[in-house]
């Protein structure tokens, strides 16, 4: 099947759930605002399953409404990574037969942000999901700056640790703040013309390798990866280079 739509109790019949919340009392004109805004979405026969009173006159819904939207499976692009899944053995055995030496590794979660989860999971030896983290790999020697890093620091640390590789983290997404503080590590890297020496990767919940690419990093990794991901696309990009 190539035309799909979302599926709530029977196949393709475009049901779809949506929670959202509106500056507007509990009550019966919170949930007619909420119905309301899904007709305008384009969604048929809206019905309010949960509303919940938040106090100071807002309310949180979740609808259950019915889409008309077909997608066509054969036509989707997604852009991937080029680099293959990898076990922790095969990383090490490719390093060691394409580098003399251990490979540099400097990550921070930059800007505001302060959520360190993130980056720790993927830095630190106990790793995540039961895979380990970078620190676990012969192969790599791993500076994690931790919290609130500013782009400038980052780049200082990163040519006073002779870093190949560069991991920033960013979890809050308010006013698109990840995509300008992003943009704006590139555009001081290729200032200080050190861009094409280093690999630059970015993470968080709400990135993708596509948004990482258009922000001019390297590669770009979304919820749930884990740290093997990660050293098997550093190793696998940095032996290509
Ligand atoms: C814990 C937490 C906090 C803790 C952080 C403690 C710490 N030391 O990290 C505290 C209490 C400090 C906090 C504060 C705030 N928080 Co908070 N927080 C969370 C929470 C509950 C969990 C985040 C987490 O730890 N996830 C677990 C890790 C393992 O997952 P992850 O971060 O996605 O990381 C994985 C991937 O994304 C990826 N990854 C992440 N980084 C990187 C980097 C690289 C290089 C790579 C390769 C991969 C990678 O790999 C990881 C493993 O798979 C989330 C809600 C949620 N459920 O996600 C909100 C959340 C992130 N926080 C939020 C907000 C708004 C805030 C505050 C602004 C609240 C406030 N008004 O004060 C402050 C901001 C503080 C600041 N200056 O940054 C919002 C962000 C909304 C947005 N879209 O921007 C969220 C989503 C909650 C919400 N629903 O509103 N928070």
């Amino acid at each position: 099947m190539s035309l799909v739509r979302a599926y709530g109790d029977t196949l393709n019949d475009g049901q779809i759930m949506l929670a959202f919340s509106l500056p507007v009392p509990f009550g019966e004109e919170a949930n007619e605002a909420a119905r309301q805004l899904c007709r305008q979405m384009g969604l048929d026969a809206p019905q309010v399953y949960h509303a919940h009173d938040l106090g100071e006159g807002f309310t949180y819904v979740v609808v259950y409404a019915r889409s008309p939207h077909v997608v066509d499976t054969t036509q989707l692009r997604v852009t991937k990574m080029a680099s293959a899944p990898m076990s922790r053995d095969a990383i090490e055995a490719l390093a060691a037969e394409k580098f003399t030496r251990k490979i540099r590794v400097l990550g921070a979660c930059t800007g505001d942000d302060a959520h360190t989860v993130g980056i720790d999971a993927i830095l630190n030896v106990k790793g995540y999901h039961g895979d380990k983290g970078l620190e676990a790999y012969h192969c790599l020697t791993v500076r994690n700056l931790g919290a609130q890093v500013s782009n400038e620091r980052l780049l200082d640390e990163a040519r006073a640790f002779q870093a190949d590789v560069v991991l920033v983290s960013q979890i809050v997404t308010q006013k698109d703040c990840h995509r300008s503080n992003l943009a704006a590590l590139i555009d001081l890297a290729e200032a200080d013309g050190v861009r094409a020496g280093l690999l630059f990767v970015c993470g968080g919940p709400r990135l993708s390798h596509q948004v990482a690419l258009e922000l001019g990093f390297d590669a770009g990794f979304g919820a749930g990866t884990l740290p093997s991901q990660v050293a098997g696309f550093l190793v696998q990009a940095l032996a290509a280079r």
